[in-house]
């Protein structure tokens, strides 16, 4: 399986596990899984045949390792946008974290807060780096730090994905730091 392919299909289940399970009248548990079986039949159906291996090998290398089989069942370890339950414990963060963004969105995040926007949680990064680089996906990136521990103190909760996504409900602007 090539890297572009791999690429297509982990944006295909990305999409079909976290936002528009409905598109292809699949049902998704509480918890956000999926039977594998009836994944691949709804994908199949609706015109993006994935073979069995291909889709074991997508979730084996996908460079954030995005998804989660468990038995006969997937699903996207974050970044949903249809309410799912992950189950995920509150955790103590790092003293800091990162958010990576772009200058146009800076004076409305000065006045706000980080919000969650389409998703269920604002995601932040353990390290500048993988910050820049979720930033750079919209242009030049941004990277503002997060007051974690002062957040935490003051009674917000962060858990954490499989793959390592620091997620909370907001951010408000009194614990975020601009470049
Ligand atoms: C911005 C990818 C205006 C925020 C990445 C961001 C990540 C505001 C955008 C994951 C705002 C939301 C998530 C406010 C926040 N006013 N703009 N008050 N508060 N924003 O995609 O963090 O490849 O929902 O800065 O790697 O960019 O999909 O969030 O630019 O981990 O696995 O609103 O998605 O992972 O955008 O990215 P998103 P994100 P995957």
């Amino acid at each position: 399986m090539d890297a572009r392919r791999a690429v297509t299909v982990s944006k295909y289940l990305a999409k079909h596990l976290r936002h528009r399970p409905d598109r292809i009248g699949l049902a998704l548990d509480e918890g956000g899984w999926a039977e594998i079986d009836a994944l691949l039949a709804a994908a199949a159906a609706h015109g993006f045949p994935v073979t069995r291996e291909e889709l074991d090998h997508v979730v084996a290398v996908n460079d954030k390792q995005r998804f989660a089989i468990e038995g006969t069942r997937i699903r996207a370890v974050q970044g949903h946008s249809v309410a799912v339950d992950l189950d995920l414990l509150p955790a103590t963060p790092p003293p800091h974290l990162h958010h990576g963004t772009v200058a146009r969105f800076l004076d409305a995040i000065r006045a706000e807060g980080l919000k969650p926007m389409n998703r269920h949680d604002v995601h932040l990064s353990p390290d500048r780096e993988t910050a820049a680089r979720v930033g750079a996906r919209r242009g030049r990136p941004v990277v503002l730090t997060v007051d974690a521990a002062a957040m935490h103190r003051d009674g917000h909760e962060f858990r954490v994905s499989a793959n390592g996504v620091w997620l909370t409900r907001a951010v408000p602007p009194q614990y975020l730091r601009f470049p």
